[in-house]
């Protein structure tokens, strides 16, 4: 093998085995899952859906395709579903290529109170090809305010309305976007990227029967192998199909598709709802943690898998504690928060979640235990007994709830 290569991921191995992975996205998918990603086929060229492809040989991936569509539908209780997507990004593109046209009117969620890139931001683009404006928080509450979503909508007759949330530490109201989608006769699509595990568990509503169309990716709650997802009504199955492919991609990831059939069979175990719920009581207990210490969460508190941390009034930039606590094998990422006045890649807040921390095992008196961690550093960014005491518990932690025991 390459060693040059093998020596590098040797150090990621033992960098995620090593570290307290706060960052809500993230998470450590089964073996069974990486397993699937690593195999030949891989070498198998696609292009089409399962009985319509374009080359030979694909007796076997229809198979495995169908499987992963199937258990997708069923898992989401949706009437179509298209695994093809090779990332959350390219999921969303295929529906704004499936149902609208450049220039036409989208009404997204504003990046700063929990939206995406790809829902209409200036540098990606969504915001180049098509016309966003965007709903957002409520100052005081900082919960999405349903006056202001359907008074925008009404002023500005949206083709297309989203409802996501990478940030957004709230339960998502999706019959009351629906409502206002329908009364301006606007399409709805949720991103549920994040919270899709907890919606297959029943820990989140469902986005279905309210919207139109849902993406996700299949890596974050959901636990899966790096990629995308789109769920939709019948009546879209062909134009979102047609928009994946040939619309935005060719060859599909047939490696992935297996990787995401597995993840899809795991999401249907008892283990795994357990696992989502204990998600919630996680985040929770986290959330709790930071306001005894003093460090308020966006909108108070949580009820899915993150908060936001408005670290504003302490002295240091976010970039510089995120960068403080990687030296201690603690990940989080800076994040905006609503109504930031400082810069994207420096902004006022500390996002974090507990998806990866409770795969590794962690109850709630362990996740008290991260959070007082992370706060002693937010707090005390400048006192070096503290950040060796936080050091070598996260040694102890890791060391008690050790993750992918297989890999050397
Ligand atoms: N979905 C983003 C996140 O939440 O980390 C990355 O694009």
């Amino acid at each position: 093998m390459d060693n040059e290569i093998k020596k590098l991921i040797e150090k990621e191995i033992a960098r995620q085995k090593n570290g307290l992975v706060l960052i809500p996205s993230e998470n450590y998918a089964s073996l069974e899952v990486l397993q699937a990603m690593g195999t030949p086929l891989s070498n198998k060229y696609s292009e089409g859906y399962p009985g319509k492809r374009y080359y030979g040989g694909n007796e076997f991936i229809d198979e495995i395709e169908n499987l992963a569509i199937e258990r997708a539908r069923k898992l989401f209780n949706a009437e179509h579903a298209n695994v093809q997507p090779h990332s959350g990004s390219q999921a969303n593109a295929a529906v704004y290529l499936a149902l609208l046209k450049p220039g036409d009117k989208i009404l997204g969620f504003d990046l700063a109170s929990g939206g995406h890139l790809t829902h209409g931001s200036p540098i990606n683009f969504s915001g180049q090809f098509y016309n966003f404006v965007y709903y957002g928080v409520n100052r005081e509450t900082e919960l999405i305010d349903f006056d202001e979503v359907e008074k925008i909508a009404l002023e500005f007759k949206p083709k297309l309305i989203i409802v996501s949330t990478t940030s957004y530490s709230r339960f998502l109201d999706f019959q009351k976007f629906s409502a206002i989608a329908k009364k301006v006769n606007a399409y709805l699509m949720a991103d549920i990227a994040h919270i899709a595990g907890l919606v297959i568990a029943g820990e989140h509503p469902s986005p279905f029967p309210f919207c139109d169309v849902v993406t996700s990716t299949t890596h974050k709650t959901l636990r899966g192998p790096r990629g995308g997802l789109i769920l939709c009504k019948k009546e879209l199955a062909q134009k979102i199909d047609k928009a994946v492919f040939p619309g935005i991609q060719g060859g599909p990831m047939e490696n992935v598709i297996a990787a995401k059939a597995v993840c899809f069979f795991e999401a249907a175990s008892p283990e795994f709802k357990k696992y989502q719920h204990q998600i919630i009581l996680n985040a929770k207990a986290m959330a709790e943690e930071f306001l005894k210490q003093g460090i308020r969460a966006v909108s108070n508190g949580t009820d899915n898998h993150l908060m936001v941390l408005d670290i504003s009034s302490f002295g240091h930039d976010s970039r510089e504690i995120q960068n403080k606590l990687s030296e201690l094998g603690i990940y989080v990422n800076c994040n905006a928060i609503p109504f930031d006045k400082k810069p994207p890649f420096n902004p006022s807040g500390i996002r974090v979640g507990s998806p990866a921390i409770t795969t590794r095992g962690f109850k709630e008196e362990e996740c008290k235990i991260v959070a007082g961690l992370v706060a002693g550093m937010i707090k005390n960014f400048d006192d070096e007994k503290i950040l060796e005491e936080a050091g070598n518990k996260v040694k102890e932690l890791t060391g008690r709830f050790p993750i992918y025991k297989d890999f050397s």
